[in-house]
């Protein structure tokens, strides 16, 4: 029971599992975990699939080719996937005042090269997406950052990098995951929807998507269900970082499913589709920390649990769409009616000018929400 399969497509990036503990006022509380133990173990407990930032794994110097054929064994061994990579952009101090949208042109033109050298790696592990997390795009000062400017560089990073993938006859999709601040005091694209605007202004937008991350809107306030149900409509979920997060406060990347728990439960709900066809059919991707406190029982334990209480929401999820008493109350709340258009197909605006409107019924209605509410909440809490 709650026992992942590879059907669940479940996926780690290997800095999950791998990280150390350092954080910004303590160092690594854990000893490095070799990557290739970390795929062994992750298949282990039900993987399907890993991903990784480029050059962490395998490095750009003489260790390349033997990191590649280590960790090709491990793939081999265990029928693990890449099914992600990603790009650091972020670590090196080079990127301290940004990566594609660095000030200094030098900065830019490097991160670029990178960038394309390690969409190659990805190609030739058969990656199907490639994240970029402008960590270090942004900004803490006023004057410092023309985000117009910025904005243009990124378009113009973007329209590049899409037309090499094609060039190169590579099937792979990239997804920008947005986040509203943390390490940058402002981020540049902090929200799914400034992503998706800046999306709308590319030369093949088709290629580009998100890769939203639960604790990133929660730190911004935001509804993360919400957001990635827009994602959906748009057509632009590509990918997804499932994590945990209590609210606007410093990026905290809890297991999926500690923190805001109803917002794990909808967010289950919305990739299933939200009872709508528009489902998410990708890897569910894992992006969290195990607490620094932790030992290595602690870490395994965590990433356990992640896949562990997707699988419980997804059948609390299942029961509540399936519950007869649910369907009822959906329909007393009229919340399929939102799907008829507001004006039939044969009627005119004048029509709608014209028709008599029953203001004092529409203002005392029953909008029924509270019953509707009350049965997700007993399905959540197992009672029902
Ligand atoms: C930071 C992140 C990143 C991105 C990664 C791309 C370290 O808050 O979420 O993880 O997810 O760079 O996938
Ligand atoms: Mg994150
Ligand atoms: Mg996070
Ligand atoms: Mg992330």
């Amino acid at each position: 029971e709650y026992t992942p399969t590879l059907l669940d497509k479940f996926s780690f990036g290997l800095w999950t599992v791998g990280w150390q503990g350092v954080d910004v006022f303590g160092p690594a509380s854990r000893a490095p975990m070799d990557p290739v133990e970390a795929t062994h173990r992750l298949a282990e407990i039900g993987a399907a699939a890993v991903s990784f930032h480029d050059d962490d794994l395998v490095p750009d110097d003489a260790r390349r080719q033997q990191t590649l054929d280590l960790f090709g064994k491990a793939l081999a061994d265990t029928g693990l996937r890449v099914e992600m990579v990603t790009t650091n952009l972020f670590s090196d101090p080079v990127f301290k005042e940004g990566g594609l949208t660095a000030n200094d042109r030098r900065v830019r033109r490097y991160a670029m090269s990178k960038v394309l050298r390690n969409i190659d790696l990805a190609a030739s592990l058969g990656a199907e997406t490639f994240v970029l997390w402008g960590g270090r795009e942004g900004a803490e000062h006023g004057a410092g950052k023309d985000v117009g400017a910025a904005l243009e560089r990124m378009k113009e990073s973007l329209d590049h990098l899409c037309d090499y993938v094609r060039d190169q006859g590579y099937s792979m999709r990239f997804a920008l995951e947005p986040k509203p601040n943390e390490p940058r005091g402002d981020i540049l694209l902090p929200t799914i929807g400034h992503a998706l605007a800046l999306i709308s202004e590319l030369e093949h937008p088709e290629m580009v998507g998100l890769n939203p991350e639960v604790g990133h809107e929660e730190m911004a306030g935001l509804n993360f269900a919400h957001g990635i149900a827009q994602a959906l409509w748009h057509g632009k979920l590509f990918h997804v970082d499932l994590n945990g997060q209590h609210g606007p406060r410093f990026d905290q990347d809890l297991r999926f499913g500690a923190g805001n728990l109803r917002g794990a439960f909808w967010t289950v709900d919305a990739l299933l589709g939200g009872g709508t066809d528009r489902a998410y059919d990708g890897y569910v991707h894992f992006d969290y920390k195990p607490p620094r406190a932790e030992a290595d029982d602690g870490v395994w334990e965590s990433a356990r649990a992640c896949m562990r209480n997707y699988l419980i929401l997804r059948e609390r999820v299942t029961a509540f769409r399936a519950d007869p008493d649910v369907k009822a109350a959906l329909s007393a709340a009229c919340v399929d009616e939102l799907a008829v258009p507001t004006l039939g197909p044969e009627e005119t605006l004048a029509d709608l000018r014209a028709e008599h409107h029953p203001l004092d019924e529409l203002a005392t209605r029953s909008v029924a929400m509270e019953a509707l509410d009350q049965l997700a909440l007993e399905h959540l809490l197992g009672v029902r």
